[in-house]
C-alpha cells in the first residue's frame, strides 16, 4: 500500500536517464507508486498521464540545462488543459548556470510550480516536502520563499555585445 501516487517526466529535449531512475526509487523509498514516463517526455504524455491517473504528484526532473524552459512550457500546457491541475514539483540542474537557480526557482514558483529543487541540498529538501506532503497533502505545501543571491539583483543594463 502506497502513501501516494506520483507521476514523473522530464522535458522534451533531455534524453538522460539515471536522474529519472534515481528519482524512481527515491520515490518509492519515500512510500511513492510511481509512473515514470522516461527520458524526452512528451508533454502532450504528461498531460494524458495527469488527466487519467490523477496522480497526487507531478515531479519533473531535468539535468541538461533546458529544465527551466521545458518547465515553463509544461506548466502553461496543464494550465491549458481542463482536468490537469496537480501539486508540482520541478527540479535538478535546470539551467546551465548555479547563478540562475534562485531567479529560475523564483519566476517556476510565479508560473504555478509547488517547489522547485536545485543546488546541493535539493534531495534533502525535497525528501521533507515529502513528509509533509504524506502528513498533510502536497496542495498544503507553501514553498519557502527563495534565497536571493546576490548577483542575481545585478541588472544587466550597459552590459550587452555591441
Ligand atoms: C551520462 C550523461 C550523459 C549521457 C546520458 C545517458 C542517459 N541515457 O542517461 C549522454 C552522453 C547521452 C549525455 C548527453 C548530453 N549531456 Co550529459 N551528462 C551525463 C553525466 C556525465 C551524468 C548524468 C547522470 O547520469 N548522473 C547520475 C544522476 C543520478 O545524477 P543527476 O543526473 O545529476 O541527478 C541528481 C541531481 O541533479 C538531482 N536531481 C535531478 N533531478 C531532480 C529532480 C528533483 C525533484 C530533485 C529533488 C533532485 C533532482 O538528484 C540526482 C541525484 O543527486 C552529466 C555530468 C555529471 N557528472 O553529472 C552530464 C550532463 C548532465 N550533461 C550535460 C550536457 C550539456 C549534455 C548534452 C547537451 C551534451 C551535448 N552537447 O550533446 C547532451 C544532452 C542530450 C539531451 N538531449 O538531453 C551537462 C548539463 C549542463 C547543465 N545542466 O548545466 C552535464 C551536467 C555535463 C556538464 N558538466 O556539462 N549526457
Amino acid at each position: 500500500m502506497s502513501d501516494f501516487r506520483a507521476v514523473l517526466c522530464t522535458v522534451e529535449s533531455d534524453s538522460h536517464m539515471w536522474n529519472l531512475v534515481y528519482l524512481q526509487l527515491l520515490l518509492e523509498e519515500n512510500g511513492g507508486d510511481v509512473v515514470n514516463l522516461g527520458a524526452c517526455t512528451p508533454v502532450r504524455d504528461v498531460v494524458e498521464k495527469v488527466r487519467s491517473g490523477r496522480p497526487d504528484l507531478l515531479v519533473l526532473s531535468s539535468v541538461n540545462g533546458h529544465g527551466a524552459h521545458g518547465a515553463r512550457v509544461l506548466r502553461a500546457a496543464l494550465q491549458a488543459a481542463s482536468g490537469a491541475a496537480v501539486p508540482s514539483v520541478a527540479g535538478g540542474k535546470l539551467t546551465t548556470a548555479e547563478s540562475d537557480n534562485d531567479r529560475v526557482r523564483r519566476e517556476l514558483l510565479a508560473a504555478g510550480w509547488t517547489d522547485v529543487f536545485t543546488g546541493d541540498d535539493a534531495v534533502p529538501r525535497f525528501v521533507r516536502f515529502l513528509d509533509a506532503g504524506k502528513a498533510r497533502g502536497f496542495d498544503r505545501w507553501h514553498a519557502p520563499e527563495a534565497v536571493v543571491a546576490p548577483w542575481d539583483d545585478v541588472p544587466l543594463v550597459g552590459t550587452e555585445v555591441r
